[in-house]
């Protein structure tokens, strides 16, 4: 059977054939994307209410793709205070806000009380606000830093009102790659073991893949692979997010950027490969606006959030630093051709727009 059969008639399709999807020409990997994303889906595009929050940028690891560390190019070191954190999330939830998305460099110099301090003071204050924070690049920080085990982090992230788990620090799973690209930081199996254990506990979070730098399509495969093996054993990832690499202040010498069909064609090769997880979210600060509204008919449905503030791409170049507004939104999505539905963070459909 060919690999276009085997996708229509719902066969698994491992590396060998996941590499012929990428010889596919453009329009026909497309359609086989928009038929899983359809029967899942049909027209409705997901996206959230949400304010990113990144309460540190002063880090003790050195990945070479990361403009955001105040430890490598950033020259401009912070640390906010929880009052200040609590703050900008009510602030958030008075304007619509649902989820508040926490993620922070390795501080060393932070404590841990103030690293999971901040989620109990958030939730004195707002008490259903969705708390979605702490990669497992960060819980492992953590553990090693605090002389605490993985499980232990885990239940201090519970016992503080963190719902559940962002999917950064994935990067690229392959161990040569990683090596090269962030060595020093969580390998792997740890990433993934954490993620397990997590939804072990009966909670969520979701997985992404940073790819466009020196990986090879390959890697990307043996990545989505990975993360498929664990999603049968637990059902814990809600959305995979493929993030675009973004090239600006940074120590990643890349010869060759991947192009627009490159990048449709990887959104694509993830709905078909990961046909357990049920969200494929093109993320629109790595993608840029245009080409994630473009992704919706190869696969994608979901395009995350309003965002208000994000540091952490906007530090490599992305057009982030300040958001989405929700109008423009909206009303892009529906200017595509899909039915823009407000989500929780857990995938409930809220609104209708
Ligand atoms: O893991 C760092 C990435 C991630 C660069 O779970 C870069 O809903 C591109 O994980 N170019 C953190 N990416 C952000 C993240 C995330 C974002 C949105 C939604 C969710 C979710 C998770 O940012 C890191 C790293 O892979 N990153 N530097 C860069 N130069």
């Amino acid at each position: 059977m060919n690999v276009v059969d085997k996708v229509r008639s719902c066969e698994r399709i491992y590396l060998e054939d996941a590499l012929k999807l990428y010889e596919l020409d453009l329009f026909t990997l497309g359609e086989l994307a928009d038929e899983k994303r359809k029967a899942l889906h049909g027209k409705k595009t997901y996206f959230n209410i949400n304010r990113h929050i990144n309460p540190t940028n002063v880090c003790k690891d050195i990945c070479k793709f990361c403009a955001y560390s105040a430890s490598r190019k950033n020259p401009n070191p912070y640390t906010m205070s929880v009052e200040e954190i609590v703050d900008i999330a009510k602030q958030s939830w008075e304007n619509g806000a649902k989820e508040v998305h926490i993620v922070s460099a390795h501080n060393p110099e932070a404590g841990l009380d103030w690293y999971l301090g901040m989620f109990k003071a958030i939730k004195e204050e707002l008490p259903d606000i969705h708390i979605k924070a702490l990669t497992a690049a960060e819980v492992n920080f953590l553990a090693e830093e605090y002389g605490l085990s993985i499980d232990e982090i885990l239940d201090r992230m519970v016992e503080n009102g963190v719902d559940s788990m962002p999917g950064g620090g994935a990067e690229i799973f392959d161990e040569k790659v990683r090596d090269y690209i962030c060595k020093g930081k969580v390998s792997s199996k740890g990433w993934l073991d954490i993620h397990k254990k997590w939804h072990k506990r009966g909670k969520k979070s979701n997985a992404t893949m940073l790819f466009g730098h020196v990986e090879r399509r390959e890697h990307r495969i043996d990545h989505m692979l990975r993360l498929r093996d664990l999603q049968d054993e637990t059902g814990g990832f809600n959305c995979f997010i493929p993030l675009v690499y973004q090239k600006e202040n940074n120590f990643l010498k890349v010869e060759e950027f991947p192009t627009g069909q490159e990048i449709l064609k990887t959104m694509a090769i993830s709905r078909i490969v990961l046909d357990n997880i049920p969200n494929l979210k093109a993320y629109w600060v790595t993608s840029t606006i245009n080409l994630a509204l473009i992704a919706q008919e190869y696969g994608a449905n979901d395009l995350d959030g309003t965002i208000e503030r994000e540091s952490i791409q906007a530090a490599a170049g992305a057009k982030s630093a300040y958001g989405m507004p929700l109008d423009d939104f909206v009303h892009l999505i529906k200017d595509s051709g899909f039915i823009p539905v407000e989500r929780d963070s857990l995938y409930n459909e809220l609104k209708v727009w």
